[in-house]
């Protein structure tokens, strides 16, 4: 697609950015991830894996599947199969992180369900809203997964420690 932007400096604030093992690391920001083709998310309620508190009922989201962008930014290719060694860690601008395995984006169901969503319930999301938010729709307990202000999606391709 047009318009994104292959990072020369620093991303802009307020941008998500694809930055490590991707063929070309990439920043989006809201208005450019809504260019993207979109999904609606069921509505949920978020709860806690922790404590398996309820927090909120959540209208459905709208939002760009994780596996365009990275498909968009590509895949690691230096090795030939290394994109099958290769887990995304997603950190939100508080420094959070969450992980996602090649195979579970792009080999299992719970992919097609797992977003940057930037719209909720038909009304757009800003920053003060937590957009961009990551959002995995097919895990049990929904929160951890759900990422407020979501700022980095990193490649890293894993090898064995022996
Ligand atoms: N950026 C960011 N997102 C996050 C977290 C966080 O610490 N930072 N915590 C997660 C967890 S464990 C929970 S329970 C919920 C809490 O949602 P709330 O802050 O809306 O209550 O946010 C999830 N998303
Ligand atoms: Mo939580």
């Amino acid at each position: 697609m047009d318009n994104v932007n292959v990072i020369a400096a620093p991303a802009v604030a307020g941008a998500l950015v694809l930055s490590g093992r991707f063929q070309r690391p990439l920043s989006f920001g809201l208005d450019q991830l809504r260019r993207y083709e979109s999904v609606v998310a069921s509505p949920f309620d978020l709860r806690c894996y922790t404590t398996n508190r309820f927090i909120r009922s959540v209208e459905p989201y709208r939002g760009v599947r994780l596996t365009t962008l990275i498909t968009e930014a590509g895949l690691p290719d230096s090795v030939p199969g290394e994109f099958k060694r290769t887990v995304f860690v997603a950190v939100g601008h508080d420094g959070y992180v969450v992980t996602f395995s090649w195979h579970e984006l792009f080999n299992t169901p719970v992919g097609e369900n797992v977003m940057v969503a930037y719209e909720c319930g038909g009304r757009a999301l800003d920053a003060e809203d937590g957009a961009p938010i990551l959002f995995s729709g097919s895990d049990i307990l929904p929160a951890p997964r759900h990422v407020k202000r979501l700022a980095r999606i990193e490649a890293h391709v894993l090898a064995s420690l022996t």
